[in-house]
């Protein structure tokens, strides 16, 4: 090929990753500018390969679609992505055997084509259900359960690589499991129930468990530790753990609590991944400038434990922008994310990327 040639398909390749395309993969009109500066960082996503890790985020299908600076930059930074709600039991399956994929597909399509690899959130939760499974007697509880991940997970087979099977099973105050629908109609069983459900729909996939709090060494990561480790002692088809590290930067598990957490959980020969890191500031004092360098290095000791550990695969983050993130509307106004709300990278992002490259 001549040289030209080569300036020619660099130019369109920039040209067509700077326009996005529909959450679908087809083109979108450019009618918008392209969504990111070139002053912008190297990709992200190049950084954790060279720690041999998947980084990813959440998303929501309409901001990919509707917002392109948002598509662009998720595109350009991550290689993994984890629907932030919408492949959860209550807009999946919100009446009793109808089911609407739409969102996930969206997501699944955006990720296909962009090259991520997809992270399927959450087959049971006590949250994001609908209130017709509250209701079911337990025969049908044990029905709808069947049914519901079943069908998900053929659904999406081949196509979505690790499933979040159970998430926040565990409770908060005495380390037992935590009173849900689940646990009353199925007994503490449900739990190894679900990954075989799971595992016969599609045996290719990676199954975790997922839940917040135990991250650091202490009573709920003791509880998760306990429950995973009984899981693979009886042969159940559990594959990794999520730690979900939302933290705040005012008072956070020490470093060298998460590596010992983390070890432990790979000693069990169990993959660990983080699954849903954001850094609250807001209680942080100081100015803004300080705030930011604080969570940098918060990102940056977290995110480095990961680096660290062979068997920790992934991290990802609670959205990416500050534009959007779950904590402003459950906490109050905060900046918890990697991108600031123009979708510039924060110190926060800088910390993220000396982890993956061991700085
Ligand atoms: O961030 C998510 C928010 O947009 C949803 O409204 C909510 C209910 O579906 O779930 C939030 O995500 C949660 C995640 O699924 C599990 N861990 C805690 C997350 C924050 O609440």
């Amino acid at each position: 090929m001549k040289p030209g040639g080569v300036a020619l398909v660099v130019a369109l390749v920039v040209t067509v990753g700077a326009c996005g395309g529909g959450d679908d993969g087809s083109p979108t009109t450019p009618t918008n500018p392209p969504p990111v500066p070139t002053t912008d960082p190297d990709p992200l996503r190049n950084a954790a390969a060279v720690a041999g890790k998947w980084v990813g985020a959440a998303v929501q299908s309409s901001l990919l679609r509707n917002d392109a600076t948002y598509a662009a930059t998720f595109r350009k930074h991550f290689d993994y992505v984890t629907a932030e709600w919408e492949m959860k039991w209550d807009p999946l399956q919100r009446e009793p055997g109808v089911f609407d994929f739409s969102g996930g597909d969206r997501i699944v399509r955006f990720a296909e084509s962009s090259g991520m690899n997809v992270k399927g959130h959450a087959l049971l939760w006590h949250q994001a259900t609908p209130a017709w499974v509250e209701e079911l007697s337990p025969p049908e509880l044990r029905i709808a359960m069947e049914d519901h991940i079943r069908t998900v997970v053929q659904h999406y087979r081949g196509r979505v690589a690790v499933w979040d099977v159970v998430n926040e099973a565990i409770d908060d105050s005495n380390g037992g499991l935590r009173d849900t629908v689940f646990l009353r109609g199925l007994g503490p069983g449900y739990i190894a129930e679900a990954f075989r459900l799971a595992r016969q729909a599609d045996p290719d996939a990676l199954l975790v468990y997922n839940d917040y709090g135990g991250e650091g060494l202490n009573q709920k990561s003791n509880a998760i530790y306990n429950l995973v480790r009984g899981l693979k002692e009886s042969g159940v088809p559990i594959d990794g753990v999520g730690l979900q590290m939302h933290l705040s930067a005012a008072g956070y598990p020490p470093a060298g609590q998460i590596a010992a957490n983390v070890a432990r959980l790979a000693d069990l020969g169990l993959l660990v991944n983080i699954s849903e890191m954001d850094v609250q500031i807001r209680d942080l004092a100081g100015d803004a400038a300080s705030r930011l360098q604080r969570q940098r290095e918060v990102y940056r000791e977290a995110v480095g434990v990961c680096a660290a550990q062979p068997r920790c695969d992934a991290v990802t983050f609670w959205g990416f922008t500050d534009a959007h993130s779950w904590i402003d509307e459950f906490f109050g106004e905060d900046d918890p994310l990697l991108f600031d709300e123009q979708y510039q990278a924060k110190p926060a992002f800088f910390g993220v990327e000396d982890a993956f490259l061991g700085r």
